[in-house]
């Protein structure tokens, strides 16, 4: 699989704004922001697409979501709310094919989405 722009970022060849880090695991503020907290989460290892998660990425997954919703603890917007999101693929618009959450926060999300 060739580099996106987000293995750039792991490997600080581009610019990010970083709020969390773990061995696995990097979250940084989204470039485009649609909602005034949004901030991805993505795998150090490099997957595609949930299409390519295995279940040897179990435990990884469950991580990025586990650190999404510790951020949002940390943050105090927890109680209040938010979204995590994963886009797939062309119907999904996804855009960045490395696997990421998206979470998205600071305002009432709509439902469904569009
Ligand atoms: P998706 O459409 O689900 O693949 O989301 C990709 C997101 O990545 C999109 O919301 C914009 C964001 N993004 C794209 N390029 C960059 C970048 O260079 N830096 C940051 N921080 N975000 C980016």
């Amino acid at each position: 699989m060739g580099d996106t722009i987000f293995g750039k970022i792991i490997k600080r060849e581009i610019p990010a704004d970083i709020v969390y880090e773990d061995d696995e695991v990097l979250a940084f503020r989204d470039l485009n922001p649609q909602a005034p907290v949004h901030v991805l989460f993505i795998p150090k290892r490099a997957i595609a697409t949930l299409n390519d998660a295995t279940p040897d990425d179990a435990a990884l997954l469950g991580k990025m979501l586990l650190a999404a919703a510790n951020y949002a603890k940390q943050q105090g917007f927890a109680e209040d709310g938010y979204r995590t999101v994963v886009n797939c693929n062309t119907h999904g618009g996804q855009t960045v094919y490395h696997l990421h959450v998206h979470l998205l926060a600071g305002r009432r999300m709509t439902w469904p989405p569009g």
